[in-house]
């Protein structure tokens, strides 16, 4: 099983390896009568290098193991030996982590594709022997250079989980089920606000084996982008995705759902303006519930579009294929590389007896 743990921030000690000195031997040997200069070279330090891994999920190993300290260069030594290299330190961290210099603030680089690699510290070079020092006047150099210092400071790690979209929502409005709808990802499901504490990503996988990534996040609250509840620290997490689904408890007499999408986006608008113009898709959630389906015409009306219908509980979860459909569609790349909501996508009530595609991008997509 999994770690439950989750870590999505660390401050670790860098120290990439110092470089060995070099020797200032001399050769001794019995049959020789001058013995030169024959020491070696030191071997040079290691790096510390972070390298992407689909196989780490958090940043736990950096939070428990926050000395990450390359090896020393190995000292050179008599009869012109060259000391053994520092072996590399390899960090193995989640895709989408990124660095900071704990002390100045200075982002130093991110690893996001499975095996990139960051050097985050250099080791220092290997010393000089003092066989390098040997000329004509000077046939007994007792000088050698000692290795060069690795680099070292503080660092912080963030991770910054990536995935095509992130679903954002108010808690208990079914998110965590909507994922485990579309992949094979099991994230807790129950019918509590906050089920969800950590963010999850699972995979859409398509008959034509086009896959994406979808992350779900702990709830949002009126307040997240300024602190409260689980919701700012979490938005990081969705701060990449290319689109957004915003998804919406159609059942909740509390909370209706065009306050709901109001709140949710002016959270993501204060978190990130600019994640809040990306292409969003907004779900109308559990339509199976008789007040869900009272409500809907009048919580399309009063939001100016008719938010995708979609029932999870309901015998074969009507509307899951459209929402499907609608992922891919939106992330499809366009010429310009980037997914664009269409240009003309209406801001007014759409007619929406049937669901055609062209519809269902018409009626999905907010122009920001
Ligand atoms: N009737 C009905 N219930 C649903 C539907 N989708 C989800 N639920 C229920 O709503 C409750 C909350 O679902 P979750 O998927 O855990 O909600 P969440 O948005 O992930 O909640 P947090 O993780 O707390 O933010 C669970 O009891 C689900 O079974 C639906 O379409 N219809
Ligand atoms: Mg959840």
């Amino acid at each position: 099983m999994k770690s439950r743990v989750f870590v999505d921030s660390a401050t670790a000690e860098v120290r990439a390896g110092r470089g060995g000195d070099g020797s200032g031997s001399f050769r001794r040997e019995s049959h020789v009568p001058e013995g030169g200069p024959d020491g070696g070279d030191g071997g040079r330090g290691g790096d510390v290098v972070l390298r992407a891994s689909t196989h780490a999920d958090s940043l736990l190993r950096v939070f428990y193991e926050p000395r990450l300290f390359a090896e020393n260069g190995v000292d050179g030594s008599g009869q012109k030996m060259h000391g053994r290299n520092g072996r590399d330190l390899v960090v193995d961290v989640p895709c989408g982590t990124e660095v900071y210099n704990a002390e100045t603030g200075a982002w130093l680089g991110e690893v996001v594709e499975p095996g990139q690699t960051l050097v985050l510290a250099k080791g220092g070079r290997g010393g000089w022997g003092n066989v390098h020092f040997k000329s004509a006047t000077n046939q007994a150099p007792e000088k050698f250079i000692p290795g060069g210092e690795g680099e070292a400071f503080t660092a912080r790690f963030e991770l910054k989980t990536i995935a095509d979209a992130g679903l954002v929502g108010f808690p208990n409005a079914g998110k965590s089920s909507l994922l485990a709808a579309l992949s094979a990802a099991r994230p807790k499901i129950a019918n509590y606000p906050f089920t969800t504490l950590h963010p999850i990503v699972g995979t859409v996988v398509y008959g034509d084996y086009a896959t994406l990534r979808v992350a779900d996040i702990p709830g949002i609250i009126e307040g997240a982008s300024g602190g409260v509840g689980l919701g700012l620290t979490f938005l990081r997490h969705i701060s990449r995705s290319r689109m957004l689904v915003y998804v919406l408890d159609m059942a909740d007499e509390e909370n209706p759902a065009e306050d709901a999408y109001r709140i949710l986006r002016a959270e993501v608008e204060s978190y990130d303006p600019q994640l809040a113009a990306r292409p969003a898709l907004v779900i109308a959630n559990k339509m199976d519930e008789p007040a869900a389906q009272a409500r809907y015409p009048e919580a399309a009306k009063a939001l100016g579009f008719e938010p995708l219908r979609l029932s999870l509980a309901a015998e074969g979860k009507p509307g899951l294929d459209a929402v499907r459909q609608a992922l891919r569609d939106a992330l499809r790349p366009t010429p310009q590389g980037a997914p664009q909501a269409p240009a003309d996508a209406p801001r007014g009530p759409v007619d929406h007896t049937e669901v055609t595609p062209e519809r269902l991008r018409m009626a999905t997509f907010l122009k920001p």
